[in-house]
Protein backbone atom coordinates (compact mmCIF):
# COMPACT_ATOMS: atom_id res chain seq x y z
CA UNK A 1 0.00 0.00 0.00
CA UNK A 2 1.58 3.15 -1.17
CA UNK A 3 2.20 5.56 2.06
CA UNK A 4 0.34 8.65 2.63
CA UNK A 5 1.82 11.99 2.47
CA UNK A 6 0.52 12.72 5.95
CA UNK A 7 1.88 9.48 7.00
CA UNK A 8 5.04 10.49 5.81
CA UNK A 9 4.98 13.98 7.30
CA UNK A 10 4.41 12.64 10.82
CA UNK A 11 7.33 10.31 10.76
CA UNK A 12 9.50 13.05 9.83
CA UNK A 13 8.28 15.12 12.98
CA UNK A 14 8.97 12.11 14.95
CA UNK A 15 12.28 11.53 13.64
CA UNK A 16 13.09 15.13 13.89
CA UNK A 17 11.95 15.63 17.14
CA UNK A 18 14.35 12.78 18.32
CA UNK A 19 16.97 14.90 16.49
CA UNK A 20 17.14 11.41 13.96
CA UNK A 21 15.89 13.53 11.01
CA UNK A 22 18.74 12.93 8.91
CA UNK A 23 17.25 9.45 7.81
CA UNK A 24 15.18 11.42 5.18
CA UNK A 25 18.19 13.27 3.46
CA UNK A 26 17.48 11.21 0.61
CA UNK A 27 13.94 10.26 0.40
CA UNK A 28 12.82 12.51 -1.92
CA UNK A 29 14.66 11.05 -4.85
CA UNK A 30 14.13 8.32 -4.11
CA UNK A 31 11.73 5.29 -6.25
CA UNK A 32 8.15 5.04 -4.47
CA UNK A 33 9.34 1.35 -3.63
CA UNK A 34 12.32 2.29 -2.11
CA UNK A 35 10.52 4.86 -0.28
CA UNK A 36 7.80 2.89 1.07
CA UNK A 37 10.34 0.10 2.49
CA UNK A 38 12.36 3.07 3.90
CA UNK A 39 9.23 4.15 5.80
CA UNK A 40 8.47 0.73 6.75
CA UNK A 41 11.67 0.16 8.66
CA UNK A 42 11.30 3.69 10.41
CA UNK A 43 7.44 2.96 11.45
CA UNK A 44 9.24 -0.09 13.48
CA UNK A 45 11.98 2.10 14.74
CA UNK A 46 11.72 3.93 18.32
CA UNK A 47 13.81 6.81 17.58
CA UNK A 48 13.77 8.15 20.99
CA UNK A 49 14.32 4.64 22.51
CA UNK A 50 17.54 4.71 20.65
CA UNK A 51 18.37 7.63 22.11
CA UNK A 52 17.86 6.65 25.38
CA UNK A 53 19.70 4.03 24.63
CA UNK A 54 22.67 5.50 23.71
CA UNK A 55 22.46 8.26 26.31
CA UNK A 56 22.56 5.54 28.79
CA UNK A 57 25.61 3.78 27.47
CA UNK A 58 27.70 6.74 26.83
CA UNK A 59 27.53 7.58 30.01
CA UNK A 60 28.17 4.14 31.57
CA UNK A 61 31.38 3.70 33.48
CA UNK A 62 33.63 0.36 33.30
CA UNK A 63 32.47 -1.60 36.33
CA UNK A 64 34.30 -0.94 39.05
CA UNK A 65 36.20 -3.55 41.35
CA UNK A 66 34.87 -2.13 44.39
CA UNK A 67 31.63 -3.09 43.42
CA UNK A 68 32.19 -6.59 42.01
CA UNK A 69 33.49 -9.48 44.31
CA UNK A 70 34.81 -13.43 42.55
CA UNK A 71 32.47 -15.53 42.13
CA UNK A 72 32.82 -17.89 45.45
CA UNK A 73 34.47 -21.71 44.38
CA UNK A 74 32.19 -23.05 47.70
CA UNK A 75 29.35 -22.58 45.65
CA UNK A 76 30.69 -23.54 42.37
CA UNK A 77 30.13 -27.34 41.28
CA UNK A 78 33.45 -28.47 39.56
CA UNK A 79 34.02 -31.39 37.12
CA UNK A 80 37.33 -31.14 38.16
CA UNK A 81 37.76 -32.30 41.51
CA UNK A 82 33.99 -33.83 41.75
CA UNK A 83 34.45 -37.87 42.62
CA UNK A 84 33.63 -40.31 40.09
CA UNK A 85 30.38 -41.95 42.26
CA UNK A 86 29.23 -37.66 42.17
CA UNK A 87 30.18 -37.62 38.50
CA UNK A 88 28.20 -40.68 37.58
CA UNK A 89 25.43 -39.34 39.23
CA UNK A 90 25.17 -36.23 37.83
CA UNK A 91 25.81 -37.88 34.27
CA UNK A 92 22.90 -40.47 35.09
CA UNK A 93 20.30 -37.56 36.72
CA UNK A 94 20.67 -35.89 33.54
CA UNK A 95 20.75 -39.22 30.95
CA UNK A 96 17.47 -40.04 33.28
CA UNK A 97 16.34 -36.72 31.95
CA UNK A 98 17.20 -36.63 28.23
CA UNK A 99 15.86 -40.38 28.07
CA UNK A 100 11.77 -39.10 29.17
CA UNK A 101 12.59 -35.89 26.32
CA UNK A 102 12.71 -33.35 28.94
CA UNK A 103 15.87 -31.74 27.78
CA UNK A 104 15.92 -29.51 24.82
CA UNK A 105 19.15 -27.86 23.53
CA UNK A 106 19.45 -23.92 22.01
CA UNK A 107 21.82 -22.64 19.20
CA UNK A 108 22.68 -19.52 19.79
CA UNK A 109 23.66 -18.52 15.77
CA UNK A 110 23.03 -15.01 15.15
CA UNK A 111 26.12 -13.65 15.60
CA UNK A 112 27.89 -12.91 12.25
CA UNK A 113 31.41 -13.91 12.70
CA UNK A 114 33.02 -11.00 12.26
CA UNK A 115 36.20 -11.34 13.38
CA UNK A 116 36.67 -15.75 11.56
CA UNK A 117 36.04 -13.16 7.59
CA UNK A 118 34.02 -16.05 6.66
CA UNK A 119 30.72 -15.22 4.65
CA UNK A 120 28.79 -17.88 5.88
CA UNK A 121 27.23 -18.56 9.20
CA UNK A 122 30.19 -19.99 11.38
CA UNK A 123 28.24 -23.49 11.95
CA UNK A 124 29.05 -24.00 8.32
CA UNK A 125 32.66 -23.62 8.83
CA UNK A 126 34.83 -27.12 8.33
CA UNK A 127 37.97 -26.90 10.36
CA UNK A 128 39.78 -29.35 8.25
CA UNK A 129 39.10 -32.28 9.82
CA UNK A 130 39.91 -35.77 6.94
CA UNK A 131 35.77 -36.14 7.21
CA UNK A 132 35.10 -32.12 6.09
CA UNK A 133 32.75 -32.15 8.28
CA UNK A 134 31.65 -28.61 9.80
CA UNK A 135 30.44 -27.10 12.92
CA UNK A 136 26.68 -28.12 12.65
CA UNK A 137 27.29 -31.55 11.58
CA UNK A 138 29.05 -32.22 14.50
CA UNK A 139 27.07 -30.63 16.99
CA UNK A 140 23.88 -32.85 15.09
CA UNK A 141 26.06 -35.90 15.43
CA UNK A 142 26.57 -35.88 18.91
CA UNK A 143 22.99 -35.17 19.74
CA UNK A 144 22.54 -38.29 17.81
CA UNK A 145 24.64 -40.03 19.62
CA UNK A 146 23.49 -38.69 22.94
CA UNK A 147 19.97 -40.05 22.20
CA UNK A 148 20.69 -43.50 21.49
CA UNK A 149 23.15 -43.42 24.60
CA UNK A 150 20.51 -42.11 27.06
CA UNK A 151 17.94 -44.79 25.67
CA UNK A 152 19.38 -46.98 28.09
CA UNK A 153 18.32 -45.11 31.22
CA UNK A 154 14.52 -45.39 29.55
CA UNK A 155 11.97 -47.88 31.31
CA UNK A 156 10.52 -48.10 28.27
CA UNK A 157 11.33 -51.07 26.00
CA UNK A 158 12.12 -49.43 22.72
CA UNK A 159 11.94 -45.67 23.57
CA UNK A 160 12.11 -42.64 21.17
CA UNK A 161 14.66 -40.76 22.33
CA UNK A 162 14.82 -37.17 21.09
CA UNK A 163 16.57 -33.83 21.80
CA UNK A 164 14.82 -31.21 20.17
CA UNK A 165 17.30 -28.85 18.46
CA UNK A 166 16.31 -24.97 18.22
CA UNK A 167 18.53 -22.62 16.29
CA UNK A 168 18.37 -19.28 17.01
CA UNK A 169 19.11 -17.37 13.60
CA UNK A 170 19.52 -13.46 12.31
CA UNK A 171 18.47 -11.96 9.39
CA UNK A 172 22.07 -12.25 8.12
CA UNK A 173 22.23 -16.19 9.18
CA UNK A 174 19.00 -17.28 8.40
CA UNK A 175 18.81 -18.40 4.61
CA UNK A 176 22.29 -19.84 4.52
CA UNK A 177 22.08 -22.17 7.91
CA UNK A 178 18.58 -23.36 6.44
CA UNK A 179 20.37 -24.28 3.52
CA UNK A 180 23.47 -26.05 4.75
CA UNK A 181 20.83 -28.52 6.76
CA UNK A 182 18.44 -28.90 3.51
CA UNK A 183 21.46 -29.54 2.02
CA UNK A 184 22.93 -31.95 4.34
CA UNK A 185 19.73 -33.59 4.96
CA UNK A 186 19.44 -32.44 8.57
CA UNK A 187 22.50 -34.50 8.87
CA UNK A 188 20.78 -37.63 9.84
CA UNK A 189 18.40 -35.87 12.26
CA UNK A 190 14.39 -35.65 11.66
CA UNK A 191 13.39 -32.46 10.33
CA UNK A 192 10.30 -31.89 12.66
CA UNK A 193 12.82 -32.07 15.18
CA UNK A 194 15.11 -29.25 14.43
CA UNK A 195 13.27 -25.48 14.91
CA UNK A 196 14.56 -22.40 13.12
CA UNK A 197 13.59 -19.05 15.28
CA UNK A 198 14.95 -15.62 14.02
CA UNK A 199 16.42 -13.13 16.59
CA UNK A 200 15.28 -9.22 16.54
CA UNK A 201 17.48 -6.47 14.66
CA UNK A 202 18.42 -2.99 16.18
CA UNK A 203 19.53 0.13 14.12
CA UNK A 204 23.12 0.62 14.06
CA UNK A 205 24.48 4.25 14.85
CA UNK A 206 27.09 6.49 14.67
CA UNK A 207 29.71 7.02 17.64
CA UNK A 208 27.87 10.52 18.47
CA UNK A 209 24.49 8.18 18.31
CA UNK A 210 22.79 8.79 15.09
CA UNK A 211 21.05 6.10 13.43
CA UNK A 212 23.15 5.50 10.49
CA UNK A 213 21.96 4.61 6.84
CA UNK A 214 23.07 1.70 5.03
CA UNK A 215 21.86 2.94 2.00
CA UNK A 216 20.37 6.31 0.58
CA UNK A 217 16.72 3.88 1.31
CA UNK A 218 17.67 1.51 4.19
CA UNK A 219 18.57 2.07 7.55
CA UNK A 220 21.87 -0.17 8.89
CA UNK A 221 20.60 -2.92 11.29
CA UNK A 222 22.27 -5.58 12.74
CA UNK A 223 21.59 -8.72 14.95
CA UNK A 224 20.25 -7.52 18.88
CA UNK A 225 22.86 -9.46 20.61
CA UNK A 226 22.59 -13.16 21.67
CA UNK A 227 20.34 -11.81 24.80
CA UNK A 228 17.64 -11.28 22.07
CA UNK A 229 16.99 -15.47 22.73
CA UNK A 230 14.32 -14.71 25.25
CA UNK A 231 12.44 -12.29 23.39
CA UNK A 232 12.63 -14.08 20.48
CA UNK A 233 12.04 -17.53 22.01
CA UNK A 234 8.36 -15.82 22.96
CA UNK A 235 7.62 -14.03 19.98
CA UNK A 236 8.38 -16.94 17.70
CA UNK A 237 6.49 -19.56 19.67
CA UNK A 238 9.58 -21.68 20.66
CA UNK A 239 8.31 -21.30 24.49
CA UNK A 240 5.21 -22.76 23.47
CA UNK A 241 6.59 -25.72 21.26
CA UNK A 242 8.64 -26.45 24.19
CA UNK A 243 5.55 -26.96 26.58
CA UNK A 244 3.95 -28.97 24.03
CA UNK A 245 6.73 -31.22 23.90
CA UNK A 246 7.26 -31.52 27.46
CA UNK A 247 10.85 -30.05 27.73
CA UNK A 248 11.96 -29.09 31.44
CA UNK A 249 15.62 -28.36 31.09
CA UNK A 250 17.28 -26.58 28.02
CA UNK A 251 20.90 -26.63 27.46
CA UNK A 252 21.97 -23.39 25.54
CA UNK A 253 25.20 -22.77 23.89
CA UNK A 254 27.37 -21.35 21.11
CA UNK A 255 28.07 -22.14 17.83
CA UNK A 256 31.68 -21.97 17.57
CA UNK A 257 32.69 -24.31 20.11
CA UNK A 258 34.12 -27.50 18.49
CA UNK A 259 34.10 -29.09 21.42
CA UNK A 260 30.67 -28.65 23.01
CA UNK A 261 29.04 -31.28 24.44
CA UNK A 262 25.90 -30.61 23.03
CA UNK A 263 22.91 -31.18 25.80
CA UNK A 264 25.83 -32.26 28.43
CA UNK A 265 24.29 -35.01 30.50
CA UNK A 266 26.30 -34.50 33.17
CA UNK A 267 25.79 -30.75 33.59
CA UNK A 268 22.27 -31.21 32.88
CA UNK A 269 22.54 -33.55 35.69
CA UNK A 270 24.21 -31.06 38.19
CA UNK A 271 21.75 -28.52 37.81
CA UNK A 272 18.95 -30.88 37.98
CA UNK A 273 20.63 -32.12 41.06
CA UNK A 274 21.22 -28.67 42.56
CA UNK A 275 17.42 -27.26 41.81
CA UNK A 276 19.22 -24.68 39.83
CA UNK A 277 16.92 -22.55 37.30
CA UNK A 278 19.95 -21.41 35.17
CA UNK A 279 23.72 -22.99 35.51
CA UNK A 280 26.80 -21.49 33.83
CA UNK A 281 30.00 -23.73 32.41
CA UNK A 282 32.90 -21.93 33.54
CA UNK A 283 36.33 -22.86 32.54
CA UNK A 284 39.65 -21.42 34.07
CA UNK A 285 40.02 -18.19 32.54
CA UNK A 286 44.08 -18.54 30.46
CA UNK A 287 44.77 -15.14 30.62
CA UNK A 288 43.51 -11.30 31.30
CA UNK A 289 42.97 -10.36 28.21
CA UNK A 290 41.37 -13.70 26.97
CA UNK A 291 38.05 -13.12 25.53
CA UNK A 292 35.69 -14.26 27.44
CA UNK A 293 32.90 -13.07 30.51
CA UNK A 294 33.92 -13.74 33.86
CA UNK A 295 31.25 -15.16 36.64
CA UNK A 296 31.29 -12.38 39.79
CA UNK A 297 29.28 -11.32 42.08
CA UNK A 298 27.97 -8.17 41.96
CA UNK A 299 25.94 -6.89 45.01
CA UNK A 300 25.34 -10.41 46.18
CA UNK A 301 24.07 -11.17 43.14
CA UNK A 302 25.77 -13.32 39.85
CA UNK A 303 26.69 -11.75 37.18
CA UNK A 304 29.21 -12.04 34.25
CA UNK A 305 31.30 -9.40 33.59
CA UNK A 306 32.06 -9.59 29.78
CA UNK A 307 35.84 -9.11 28.32
CA UNK A 308 34.78 -6.09 26.65
CA UNK A 309 33.57 -3.84 29.39
CA UNK A 310 35.87 -5.47 32.55
CA UNK A 311 38.69 -3.29 33.96
CA UNK A 312 42.06 -4.23 33.05
CA UNK A 313 43.14 -3.66 36.26
CA UNK A 314 40.30 -6.29 37.49
CA UNK A 315 40.81 -8.54 34.81
CA UNK A 316 44.75 -8.76 35.75
CA UNK A 317 44.31 -9.27 39.41
CA UNK A 318 46.21 -12.23 41.08
CA UNK A 319 45.88 -13.71 44.35
CA UNK A 320 48.77 -14.59 46.58
CA UNK A 321 49.57 -17.63 44.90
CA UNK A 322 49.77 -15.77 41.12
CA UNK A 323 46.65 -17.22 40.17
CA UNK A 324 44.12 -14.90 38.67
CA UNK A 325 41.37 -13.83 41.33
CA UNK A 326 38.53 -13.45 38.50
CA UNK A 327 39.08 -16.70 36.99
CA UNK A 328 35.93 -18.35 36.46
CA UNK A 329 35.90 -18.08 32.70
CA UNK A 330 32.16 -18.36 30.90
CA UNK A 331 32.13 -19.71 27.94
CA UNK A 332 28.03 -19.10 26.69
CA UNK A 333 27.25 -22.57 27.88
CA UNK A 334 24.31 -22.51 30.13
CA UNK A 335 21.43 -24.43 31.31
CA UNK A 336 17.52 -23.38 32.21
CA UNK A 337 14.45 -24.97 33.37
CA UNK A 338 11.49 -24.04 31.19
CA UNK A 339 9.99 -22.33 34.00
CA UNK A 340 13.08 -19.63 34.38
CA UNK A 341 12.53 -19.20 30.66
CA UNK A 342 8.83 -18.29 31.47
CA UNK A 343 9.97 -15.61 34.09
CA UNK A 344 12.39 -14.07 31.94
CA UNK A 345 9.35 -11.48 30.58
CA UNK A 346 8.93 -10.35 34.06
CA UNK A 347 11.99 -8.80 34.58
CA UNK A 348 13.34 -8.15 30.69
CA UNK A 349 12.88 -4.43 30.30
CA UNK A 350 15.17 -4.24 33.09
CA UNK A 351 17.90 -6.17 30.73
CA UNK A 352 20.40 -3.15 29.46
CA UNK A 353 22.03 -3.26 26.29
CA UNK A 354 25.66 -3.02 25.50
CA UNK A 355 27.51 -1.34 22.90
CA UNK A 356 30.50 -2.65 20.12
CA UNK A 357 32.29 -0.40 18.27
CA UNK A 358 32.44 -1.58 14.69
CA UNK A 359 33.04 -0.92 11.24
CA UNK A 360 29.59 -0.44 9.72
CA UNK A 361 28.82 0.03 6.03
CA UNK A 362 26.92 3.33 5.45
CA UNK A 363 26.29 5.89 3.26
CA UNK A 364 27.92 9.71 3.66
CA UNK A 365 25.33 12.01 4.12
CA UNK A 366 26.28 14.79 2.33
CA UNK A 367 27.85 13.18 -0.63
CA UNK A 368 25.17 10.45 -0.81
CA UNK A 369 28.97 8.23 -1.21
CA UNK A 370 29.30 4.86 -0.06
CA UNK A 371 31.70 3.97 2.68
CA UNK A 372 33.71 1.09 3.63
CA UNK A 373 35.16 2.26 7.25
CA UNK A 374 38.53 0.30 7.81
CA UNK A 375 38.44 1.73 11.29
CA UNK A 376 35.30 1.32 13.73
CA UNK A 377 32.92 3.73 12.79
CA UNK A 378 29.54 3.33 15.01
CA UNK A 379 27.88 1.67 17.35
CA UNK A 380 25.64 -2.07 17.50
CA UNK A 381 23.83 -2.30 20.46
CA UNK A 382 23.77 -5.75 21.82
CA UNK A 383 21.94 -7.83 24.97
CA UNK A 384 24.14 -10.45 26.25
CA UNK A 385 22.77 -13.62 26.87
CA UNK A 386 23.95 -13.90 30.12
CA UNK A 387 22.60 -10.76 31.84
CA UNK A 388 19.91 -12.29 32.93
CA UNK A 389 21.76 -13.89 35.71
CA UNK A 390 21.19 -11.45 38.58
CA UNK A 391 17.68 -12.41 38.35
CA UNK A 392 17.96 -15.88 38.70
CA UNK A 393 16.96 -17.43 42.02
CA UNK A 394 19.47 -20.41 42.26
CA UNK A 395 22.31 -20.09 39.86
CA UNK A 396 24.02 -23.66 39.24
CA UNK A 397 27.96 -22.42 38.40
CA UNK A 398 29.94 -25.40 36.81
CA UNK A 399 33.60 -25.57 35.89
CA UNK A 400 34.93 -27.97 33.56
CA UNK A 401 38.42 -28.82 32.02
CA UNK A 402 39.03 -26.31 29.12
CA UNK A 403 40.97 -28.87 27.00
CA UNK A 404 37.73 -31.27 26.96
CA UNK A 405 34.81 -28.61 26.45
CA UNK A 406 36.09 -25.23 24.79
CA UNK A 407 38.04 -24.29 21.91
CA UNK A 408 36.55 -21.76 20.13
CA UNK A 409 36.82 -20.57 16.76
CA UNK A 410 36.88 -16.90 16.54
CA UNK A 411 39.65 -15.22 14.29
CA UNK A 412 40.76 -16.17 10.35
CA UNK A 413 43.03 -19.06 9.83
CA UNK A 414 46.60 -18.38 10.35
CA UNK A 415 46.02 -15.81 13.95
CA UNK A 416 47.53 -19.21 15.90
CA UNK A 417 44.61 -18.14 18.50
CA UNK A 418 40.55 -19.40 18.78
CA UNK A 419 41.33 -20.32 14.99
CA UNK A 420 40.36 -23.28 12.34
CA UNK A 421 44.11 -24.16 13.55
CA UNK A 422 43.58 -24.77 17.43
CA UNK A 423 39.96 -25.98 16.55
CA UNK A 424 41.49 -28.71 14.72
CA UNK A 425 44.57 -29.21 17.41
CA UNK A 426 42.33 -29.22 19.49
CA UNK A 427 39.15 -31.99 18.49
CA UNK A 428 42.18 -33.54 17.28
CA UNK A 429 44.08 -34.00 21.04
CA UNK A 430 41.00 -35.01 22.28
CA UNK A 431 40.08 -38.08 19.94
CA UNK A 432 43.19 -39.42 21.24
CA UNK A 433 43.06 -39.21 24.43
CA UNK A 434 39.85 -41.14 23.79
CA UNK A 435 41.87 -44.21 22.37
CA UNK A 436 44.73 -43.84 25.06
CA UNK A 437 41.97 -43.71 27.76
CA UNK A 438 40.54 -46.89 25.43
CA UNK A 439 43.80 -48.34 26.65
CA UNK A 440 45.07 -47.99 22.56
CA UNK A 441 47.85 -46.87 21.38
CA UNK A 442 48.62 -44.77 18.43
CA UNK A 443 52.04 -44.91 16.54
CA UNK A 444 53.33 -43.47 13.15
CA UNK A 445 51.90 -40.22 13.85
CA UNK A 446 53.20 -38.31 10.85
CA UNK A 447 53.52 -34.09 10.95
CA UNK A 448 50.75 -32.48 8.68
CA UNK A 449 48.77 -35.53 8.24
CA UNK A 450 45.55 -35.32 10.80
CA UNK A 451 46.41 -38.16 13.30
CA UNK A 452 42.55 -39.24 14.61
CA UNK A 453 39.39 -38.76 13.89
CA UNK A 454 36.35 -40.41 15.58
CA UNK A 455 33.42 -39.33 14.29
CA UNK A 456 30.39 -38.16 17.66
CA UNK A 457 28.25 -40.82 15.99
CA UNK A 458 30.72 -43.25 17.77
CA UNK A 459 32.08 -41.38 20.61
CA UNK A 460 29.96 -38.86 22.47
CA UNK A 461 32.71 -38.45 25.38
CA UNK A 462 35.00 -41.23 24.77
CA UNK A 463 32.72 -44.11 25.97
CA UNK A 464 32.31 -46.69 23.16
CA UNK A 465 35.52 -47.51 22.10
CA UNK A 466 36.56 -50.62 24.50
CA UNK A 467 36.89 -52.94 21.76
CA UNK A 468 40.21 -50.81 20.94
CA UNK A 469 42.00 -51.89 24.60
CA UNK A 470 45.26 -53.18 24.41
CA UNK A 471 45.25 -52.34 20.34
CA UNK A 472 48.24 -50.61 18.42
CA UNK A 473 46.77 -48.17 15.39
CA UNK A 474 48.95 -46.84 12.94
CA UNK A 475 48.24 -43.76 12.24
CA UNK A 476 45.73 -42.30 10.24
CA UNK A 477 43.23 -43.69 12.85
CA UNK A 478 39.91 -42.26 11.34
CA UNK A 479 36.40 -43.86 12.68
CA UNK A 480 33.87 -42.39 10.94
CA UNK A 481 31.07 -45.07 11.74
CA UNK A 482 30.53 -48.30 13.63
CA UNK A 483 31.28 -50.42 11.08
CA UNK A 484 34.99 -48.70 10.74
CA UNK A 485 35.52 -49.08 14.49
CA UNK A 486 34.66 -52.79 14.32
CA UNK A 487 36.68 -53.36 11.81
CA UNK A 488 39.82 -52.06 14.08
C1 LIG B 1 30.93 -14.81 23.81
C2 LIG B 1 30.59 -14.46 25.25
C3 LIG B 1 31.89 -14.40 26.05
C4 LIG B 1 32.53 -15.77 26.00
C5 LIG B 1 32.79 -16.17 24.55
C6 LIG B 1 33.25 -17.61 24.48
C7 LIG B 1 28.56 -13.19 25.09
C8 LIG B 1 27.93 -11.84 25.09
N1 LIG B 1 29.89 -13.19 25.23
O1 LIG B 1 31.77 -13.75 23.34
O2 LIG B 1 31.65 -14.04 27.39
O3 LIG B 1 31.70 -16.69 26.64
O4 LIG B 1 31.57 -16.07 23.75
O5 LIG B 1 33.42 -18.01 23.17
O6 LIG B 1 27.88 -14.18 25.00
N2 LIG B 1 25.20 -14.64 18.72
C9 LIG B 1 23.89 -14.60 18.34
N3 LIG B 1 23.36 -13.39 18.05
C10 LIG B 1 24.05 -12.23 18.14
C11 LIG B 1 25.40 -12.28 18.56
C12 LIG B 1 25.95 -13.51 18.84
O7 LIG B 1 23.23 -15.64 18.24
O8 LIG B 1 23.48 -11.16 17.87
C13 LIG B 1 25.78 -15.94 19.03
C14 LIG B 1 26.94 -16.28 18.13
O9 LIG B 1 26.46 -16.87 16.92
C15 LIG B 1 27.72 -17.23 19.01
C16 LIG B 1 27.45 -16.68 20.42
O10 LIG B 1 26.28 -15.92 20.35
O11 LIG B 1 27.24 -18.54 18.92
C17 LIG B 1 28.59 -15.84 20.96
O12 LIG B 1 28.74 -14.75 20.11
P1 LIG B 1 30.15 -14.14 19.73
O13 LIG B 1 31.00 -15.18 19.11
O14 LIG B 1 29.96 -12.88 19.02
O15 LIG B 1 30.63 -13.82 21.20
P2 LIG B 1 32.05 -13.45 21.78
O16 LIG B 1 33.11 -14.33 21.30
O17 LIG B 1 32.25 -12.00 21.66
Amino acid sequence: MPVSIDEIQSLREFYNAAGQGHVFTFFDDLSTEEQQSLVAQLKDIDPSLINCIYNKIANQKVELLNEIKPFPSERSGSLLTASKETIDEWESTGMKAIAQNQVAVILMAGGQGSRLGSPDPKGCYDINLPSHKTLFQLQAERIIRLQSLASQYSEEENPEVVILWYIMTSGPTRAATMEHFEKHNYFGLKKSNVVFFNQGMMPCVSNDGKILLETKSKVAISPNGNGGIYDALRRDGVLDDLTARGVRYIHSYCVDNCLVKVADPIFIGYCISKEADCGNKVVRKGYPTERIGVTCLSDGKPKIVEYSEIDPAMAALTDSEGQLVYKAGSIANHFYTLDFLQRVKTFEDKLDYHFAKKKIKCVDLQTGEKILPSDPNGIKFEVFVFDVFPFTENLAVYEVDRKEEFSPLKNAPGSGFDCAETSLRDITEQSLRFLQKAGAVVENIQEGVVPVEISPLVSYNGEGLETLAGKILSAPVYINSLEDLSKL
